[in-house]
């Protein structure tokens, strides 16, 4: 066990059960004409922690841990899109909608993919998730066992949405959580700095979170 400096209080981490979950670090959420974007965000917010996201997924892969990305997609008939998520709002594009990029959150479009930067390699594993919760109607809980994972570390994006949510369904299933405070981002500065609170209030009620150097200097 390796003692990682984090709130609320050091995160005992077990090099040989662990992996990194990377969250949905796609097109559609960080770059112009995408899905965060017609939902009328300002994607340069999550741009900022790309070189972060990138460091830690180079530190999983020295350390030979599992790697986990995911991507918030769905079918191209739209079969796994409740119309309560389709309709949800009135942006001017929805999912499934042809932009600037294809089809808004649609498996295969350009806008879809993982950004070149944080590309997952031959190996590693992809999830595509229809749920902002990555455990939603996905087989990721079966892999990470087979794999006898018990301890998950958290990136990606955003903060208070798929990585709240994906990181709460992990500890009701047992996982012990750590989010990489520098390696996610929310499109709303206030969501970030509250979700970070309430995962880690009460005794890491949910989970704990460090930034990336002290997780490096924990495991060099
Ligand atoms: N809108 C928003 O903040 N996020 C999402 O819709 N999906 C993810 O967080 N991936």
């Amino acid at each position: 066990m390796v003692d990682v400096a984090a709130t609320p209080f050091p995160f005992k981490l077990d090099p040989q059960h662990v992996a990194l979950i990377v969250i949905d670090m796609q097109r559609d959420f960080i770059e112009p004409g995408g899905f965060g974007d017609a939902l009328g965000n300002d994607v340069s917010r999550l741009q900022a922690i790309i070189p972060t996201v990138a460091a830690l997924i180079d530190l999983a892969r020295t350390h030979g841990w599992v790697i986990v990305h995911t991507r918030e997609s769905h079918l191209p008939d739209l079969s796994d899109c409740p119309p309560a998520k389709r309709l949800r709002g009135d942006a001017p594009l929805r999912i499934g909608d042809a932009g600037p990029m294809g089809r808004l959150l649609v498996q295969g479009e350009p806008g879809n993919a993982i950004i070149e930067d944080c590309a997952p390699k031959p190996g590693e594993i992809v999830i595509d998730k229809p749920g902002k919760g990555m455990f939603y109607a996905t087989n990721v809980d079966a892999q990470l066992r087979a794999h006898g994972i018990t301890q998950l570390l958290f990136a990606g994006v955003t903060t208070e949405v798929c990585v709240q949510t994906s990181m709460r369904e992990a500890n009701d299933r047992g996982y012990e959580c750590l989010l990489i405070e520098d390696a996610t981002e929310s499109y709303f500065a206030q969501f970030k700095s509250a979700a970070l609170a309430m995962l880690t209030a009460q005794g890491a009620i949910v989970g704990w979170s460090t930034p990336l150097a002290k997780l490096q200097a924990a495991v060099a």
